[in-house]
């Protein structure tokens, strides 16, 4: 009997994963997985919207929302991604708070730790130092500042702390089995088999964008929004016709680089990564367009799957 049809325990749990940007939440909910279901890259503020990831065991379910990280913002990209991030822990059985080990503890992580502290009636918080890999620097503050911001609400709750590198796999296996022990005895949310409900559509123009961040640097990926135009789905292969927005014409010039080399780069790494995640060939058509303050306008957010 394989795992999947293995009769399921009757523990499940929703539980948000938040944190600020760049301290490692979607390469975590994927070690958590094991199968890649968020992308990642050094660019802060890589996760643009909520990414669900499901586990399901014979001990039970625990459905994840990788969240986008919490920054500083002036635009309606920004401010839409903070509050879905926030309005993410409600209604949920648990909290995954990840802070960065190896580096100092920073106001948005502080911001975090109050936050959670004040839910009175919260779901049970854990708290995951993540980079253990890189050393432990900044674990020694952060459980002083966690008792400042209990201090100030008298409700906070308790909570775990962990230990683990999403990179090597470290204190992973210690931390599933933690979550799958404070779920409570409740039907399963998604059916045993799915591992993602994240629509197709998105999920091929985030593997896109995160090829693009990998080689992109300074401000520019921050001005790259990506989204799948027409998708043909044969029985053989998919073609996907790919949009790459930016906002001026000097970065429509990186993005295709000299003679095409950054797009045709992107283009195949993308479209190796993908027939892997679909398992069958995607054909990716690449279209850079200008559209300018594009971070600014409610509307094409709303049309590309940014905002609800
Ligand atoms: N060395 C090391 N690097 C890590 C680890 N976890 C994540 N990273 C790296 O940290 C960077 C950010 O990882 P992400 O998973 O994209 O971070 P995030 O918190 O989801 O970021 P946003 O989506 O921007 O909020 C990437 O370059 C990861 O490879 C880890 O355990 N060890
Ligand atoms: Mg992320």
């Amino acid at each position: 009997m394989s795992e999947a049809s293995s009769p399921m325990s009757g523990r499940a749990a929703l539980i948000a994963i938040v944190g600020r940007a760049n301290v490692g939440k979607s390469t975590l909910l994927n070690a958590l997985l094991g199968e890649k279901v968020s992308i990642e890259s050094p660019v802060a503020q890589t996760t643009r919207t909520l990414i669900r990831g499901v586990l399901t065991e014979p001990r039970g379910q625990l459905a994840f929302v990788d969240t986008p990280g919490v920054h500083q913002t002036k635009t309606d990209l920004g401010r839409l991604m903070n509050r879905a991030a926030r309005a993410a822990v409600e209604g949920t059985d648990a909290v995954l708070l990840v802070l960065d080990g190896s580096a100092p503890l920073r106001d948005e992580d502080r911001g975090w730790m109050r936050r959670l502290a004040r839910r009175s009636e919260g779901a049970p918080v854990v708290i995951a130092v993540n980079k253990a890999d890189l050393g432990a620097a900044g674990l020694e503050e952060a459980p002083a500042a966690w008792r400042a911001a209990a201090a100030a609400a008298p409700a906070a709750p308790v909570p775990q702390w962990h230990s683990v590198s999403a990179r090597t796999g470290a204190g992973v296996e210690e931390l599933r089995a933690a979550l799958f022990a404070l779920a409570p005895e409740q039907p399963p949310l998604f059916p045993p088999d799915v591992l993602t409900d994240h629509p197709r559509r998105l999920a091929i123009a985030d593997v896109v964008r995160e090829k693009l961040f990998l080689r992109l640097r300074d401000e520019v990926p921050h001005r790259v929004a990506v989204a799948v135009e027409h998708l043909v789905e044969s029985s053989e292969a998919w073609t996907a016709t790919t949009i790459i927005y930016v906002e001026r014409d000097s970065q429509k010039g990186i993005v295709i680089g000299y003679k095409g080399r950054m797009l045709r780069a992107v283009r195949r790494a993308a479209e190796r990564e993908l027939a892997e995640i679909f398992d069958r060939p995607v054909k990716l058509d690449l279209v850079v367009r200008v559209e300018p303050n594009w971070t600014r306008n409610y509307w094409f957010l709303k049309r590309i799957g940014y905002a609800p």
